[in-house]
């Protein structure tokens, strides 16, 4: 069976080449495991886990079966000044998860909604001690943190910013991007050279002065734009700069948290304790959308001042703490803890490396970079036409090979599910190999 053509005209897709797509539609309609079903009955091996989302695997009983129990038992809940049993369930999970020190957490939708959410408390948390003054927000070149007007204007990706670009947030501005082909083309995991790009965040402090300066937002891996592990030893220097200057660092772990990086967060990972992080994607294993923002305590008690029956944080959404995404939230993380998710997800890591680093002298490919279970491969452009080649990967992949493989332009980027079989990365690569040997 397929879908039938109006049907296919009538979707606008996001982040889509729309007219190109629907020469050749490619629709999932099942998936099971560590494979999606198509509308034409073949099975795919999902290279992508969803889009960075479903590390447990698609359908994962334990939380198909919560689901279904909870969508039957309350479908929803208001979530201001009353919520759902669920949530707060889920609440307790996700704070005992994290290291230390962090014990609250906020409920969103999405990555997106988490990047806007954290900007926000980041500037009502400084307005409660009285510096205000504190409005200046730093991203970073070739970040990602969604597509909401401030995950967007503290983004550092071009193409999602350039048609917009009347319209972005002031007030912000941009750390160097840390990628260099010249000293660092085809590290394995963390780049040895470059901590010091951290001290860009130096000359932001002493142009506008460090007090004026709210929060830095940054991925602690890239991974939209292309996976940019940090350098050894800078992550630690943005927040020892952050602390000089009395600046929030927030981690945007939408992709690393949740056994991407095998531990829970990049923040446990990386031993650099940021003051807010931002969750997504794994939270709820894809199943539902939600989002989470998880602070410092001492954010959040700065907030709790004034009358006890006031609001403290004007901000939330309709579908804040949802209970259905709650009790797939739930599921999730009991799975990851007793199926040793993250543990499992680490063992990985050096086989699905080398598997990755064949590919450093492939003439098609410029640059090779991991961390964890991310992982991505840099492809020639073809001259005049930016992310072609990249496509027709994914779509030979797809059409020929019965693989889901995910570009980014011209860069492929892999995300093997947390519990693969180490063959099915093998496999994986043997395929994308066969197509960058046949195409031009
Ligand atoms: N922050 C980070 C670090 C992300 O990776 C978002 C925020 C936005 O989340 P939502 O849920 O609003 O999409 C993301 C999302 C890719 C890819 O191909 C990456 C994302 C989404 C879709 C595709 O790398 N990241
Ligand atoms: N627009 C209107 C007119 C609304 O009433 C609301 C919520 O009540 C929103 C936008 C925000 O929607 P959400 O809470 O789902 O983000």
């Amino acid at each position: 069976m397929s879908t039938n053509p109006a049907a296919v005209d009538s979707y606008w897709m996001p982040f889509t080449a729309n007219r190109d797509f629907k020469q050749q539609p490619r629709i999932i309609v099942g998936a099971e495991g560590h494979h999606y079903h198509t509308e034409d009955g073949r099975k795919l091996y999902d290279a992508f886990s969803g889009l960075w989302t479903s590390g447990l695997g698609h359908c994962h009983p334990r939380i198909v079966e919560a689901v279904q129990r909870q969508v039957a038992t309350l479908d929803y809940s208001l979530g201001f000044q009353a919520a759902s049993d669920k949530v707060f369930e889920l609440a307790e999970k996700v704070t005992s998860m994290a290291p230390d020190g962090y014990s609250k957490v906020f409920f969103t939708n999405s990555g997106s909604e988490s990047a806007d959410t954290s900007l926000k408390i980041a500037l009502g948390y400084h307005r409660a001690r009285k510096e205000g003054h504190r409005t200046r927000l730093v991203g970073r070149e070739k970040g990602y943190h969604g597509v909401n007007f401030g995950g967007m204007s503290v983004g550092g990706m071009t193409p999602n910013r350039k048609a917009f670009g009347a319209s972005l947030l002031p007030c912000v501005d941009h750390l160097q991007h840390t990628w260099n082909l010249e000293h660092n083309a085809y590290s394995r995991g963390q780049p040895a050279w470059g901590a010091h790009f951290a001290d860009d965040l130096e000359r932001l402090a002493a142009l506008h002065d460090g007090s004026n300066i709210a929060a830095v937002i940054v991925e602690p891996v890239s991974g939209s734009s292309g996976i940019l592990p940090p350098p050894v030893g800078y992550l630690e220097r943005l927040r020892e700069i952050c602390d000089k200057y009395g600046i929030l660092l927030i981690f945007d772990e939408v992709i690393t948290a949740f056994g991407r990086i095998g531990a829970g967060f990049a923040a446990e990972r990386f031993g650099v304790m940021p003051d807010i992080i931002n969750m997504a994607k794994g939270l709820t294993n894809g199943v539902i959308p939600m989002g989470a923002v998880m602070v410092r305590d001492e954010i959040f008690d700065t907030f709790m001042h004034g009358p006890e029956q006031a609001i403290e944080l004007f901000h939330g959404y309709t579908y804040s703490g949802h209970p259905v995404a709650a009790a797939a939230g739930i599921a999730a993380l009991d799975a990851y803890v007793e199926e040793g998710t993250f543990e499992q997800s680490r063992g990985l890591e050096q086989h699905f490396e080398d598997e990755l680093h064949s590919f450093a002298g492939h003439p098609l490919v410029t640059d090779v970079r991991n961390f964890g279970l991310m992982g991505g491969l840099d492809l020639v452009p073809r001259p005049d036409a930016m992310g072609a080649r990249g496509l027709e990967v994914h779509k030979k992949c797809f059409w020929e090979e019965d693989i889901v493989v995910r570009n980014g332009g011209d860069i492929l980027q892999f995300s093997p599910f947390l519990n693969s079989r180490p063959e099915d990365i093998t496999m994986t690569f043997e395929k994308v190999r066969k197509v960058l040997d046949h195409i031009d």
